[in-house]
């Protein structure tokens, strides 16, 4: 235990040598007694193609990832692929299973599209798609467990894609239409929806990059076109469902929009610019048209798009415009704000042109980096320990958004496999206390708590390495069998007696810092003590 003390300490040496200083304490907070509110509700998640499998029964057809797949393995860590997955398409009533083990309130899960509508429009309707999904949803009933529906989660049928997927126009009739199918089937039991996951994944990543399906890498077009138009599908499926289902059915329909914190690089005013300007033009790209009061696409992102759009003379701006109708039809289109949270970056001012040109990237000229020594450790490289920044984040919306009550539809962290899952438990521990913080503290307006991920699950371009899950998955064995790890007991706990353990200590990062990578990376520092001291 001691040396764990000396190289926490040491890890701090190493943060004040890189300049850092003003970020030393990562906890979200000290140890308190606080509590969840009493109508706080917790939740896990799942995406349908990450554990679904059956990729191609009972009338599937292929979705934009299953045909990057096929068509591109190496695109996978492991070239594996999401044909089975967890085979969820199967074992659902497993599945509810463990979400009922867990205590939780609501499971929050996706569903495919073209599993419901093969053609990927609504001339035909699959009933063993509807099926599925209807089974899935009574037996979480049955434990009162409330669902939450995730409308898309990144699996566009390639048929739709073939037309061209979201930088075609029509799309918001056909994701509407697809919408109006599961409304028109499901509304009765499940109370909250949730239009898009993560959609700057969608858009920038995959169409102004190839880091998601379709991997399309049009850079500086496709991803303004791409969030055009899934911008005005998201409204018109708000409108929906709040004139023609809401009035029968009720529930709550928001949007789940993926944030890192950004903190400044420097205490410099620069630097605080970048970070507010990265907020903006990232997470505010799509939150300012549906959640900031005056709607629209945020002020900053129109000047810079415009300016080198002009510079770069495109007869016209590279980014669309919102007539002043649509600004108020998207604006104020969602009940609750959705929040995807992981990790921190650190932003500065670009010096000269960053990116490929033209894309969002050069047009924002902004430069993002992790301080290497922030704690880690995690099979996902981007996925730094930092929780302060989530409670900061919290924040920020709370104040940007007009106080918009925030559901955390996920957070968590992945390694490489295990059930004694030490990092998980105390990575969930100190980002539920950054949580509690914000809630007590701040003021923060957030009213759920989603952990991602119910089981471990096909993480994309990582494939089976990287593991998210509450429950372990045997990927090898027939029946996929699913073994709680330490971090479920964790949650559970957390669930039933609305607090953090009696032994959590927020200073204690070393789950993140096994002695043999650390050592190596604090030696060269041991002589800086002295100055350190002086400094002090
Ligand atoms: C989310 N980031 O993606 C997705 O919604 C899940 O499907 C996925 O499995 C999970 O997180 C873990 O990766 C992310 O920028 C998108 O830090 C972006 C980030 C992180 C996760």
């Amino acid at each position: 235990m001691k040396m764990y003390k000396y190289l926490t300490f040491i890890t701090v040496l190493v943060l004040v040598c890189n300049g850092s200083a003003d970020i030393l304490n990562f906890s979200g907070g000290d140890k308190s007694n606080y509590t969840f509110p009493k109508e706080f509700f917790f939740g896990v998640s799942t995406a349908a193609i990450q554990i679904e499998g059956a990729w191609n029964e009972d009338g599937k057809t292929e979705s934009i990832w299953d045909h990057l797949i096929h068509t591109n393995p190496d695109f996978v860590r492991d070239r594996s692929n999401p044909d089975v997955a967890a085979d969820s398409y199967h074992l659902y009533k497993r599945d509810a299973e463990m979400v009922h083990e867990l205590g939780v309130d609501i499971y929050r899960f996706s569903i495919s599209w073209p599993r419901i509508l093969p053609t990927g429009l609504a001339n035909e309707v699959n009933p063993l798609g509807i099926l599925y999904y209807k089974n899935l949803i009574n037996e979480l009933v049955k434990y009162n467990i409330t669902p939450m529906v995730t409308i898309y989660h990144w699996d566009l049928p390639q048929k739709l894609q073939d037309i061209g997927g979201w930088t075609n126009a029509h799309i918001v009739d056909y994701y509407t239409d697809y919408a109006n199918v599961l409304f028109a089937n499901f509304a009765d039991k499940v109370k909250y929806w949730v239009t898009f996951n993560e959609p700057m994944q969608t858009c920038l990543e995959g169409y102004g990059g190839t880091y998601r399906a379709p991997a399309l890498d049009r850079h500086g077009i496709a991803e303004y076109l791409c969030t055009h138009n899934l911008l005005k599908a998201h409204a018109s499926a708000y409108h929906l469902f709040d004139q023609q289902y809401r009035p029968t059915y009720g529930g709550k329909i928001g949007m789940s929009l993926d944030s890192n914190w950004a903190e400044p690089k420097a205490n410099t005013s620069k630097d605080k610019a970048a970070a507010e300007l990265y907020l903006q033009t990232h997470v505010g790209w799509y939150a300012h048209p549906v959640y900031s009061a005056e709607g629209n696409y945020p002020p900053d992102l129109i000047r810079l798009v415009d300016e080198k759009s002009r510079q770069q003379n495109y007869t016209r701006s590279r980014l669309p415009k919102f007539s002043p109708e649509e600004v108020v039809y998207i604006r104020g289109t969602a009940d609750f704000f959705g929040l995807n949270h992981y990790t921190t970056y650190m932003l500065s001012m670009a010096d000269g042109e960053v990116g490929k040109i033209p894309s969002h990237e050069n047009d924002i000229g902004i430069v993002r980096v992790q301080d290497a020594s922030w704690p880690s450790m995690s099979s996902s490289s981007w996925l730094k320990v930092v929780p302060f920044g989530f409670r900061r984040l919290l924040r920020w919306i709370t104040k940007e958004y007009n106080n918009v009550p925030i559901i955390v539809t996920e957070n968590g962290y992945a390694d490489f496999s295990g059930v004694h899952d030490d990092a998980r438990v105390s990575y969930y521990s100190h980002y539920l206390n950054a949580l509690l913080h914000a809630i007590h503290e701040d003021n923060s307006s957030v009213i759920g708590y989603f952990a991602w991920s119910l089981m471990d699950n096909f993480e994309w371009d990582d494939g089976y390495v990287s593991r998210f899950g509450l429950y372990l998955v045997d990927f090898k064995s027939p029946n996929k069998t699913r073994t709680a790890k330490d971090s479920a007991r964790l949650y559970a706990s957390v669930v039933s007696s609305r607090g953090l353990p009696a032994d959590y200590d927020p200073e204690d990062f070393t789950a993140f810092s096994a002695a043999s990578k650390l050592v190596p990376t604090v030696l060269p520092v041991l002589p800086l003590l002295p100055l350190y001291r002086l400094i002090l």
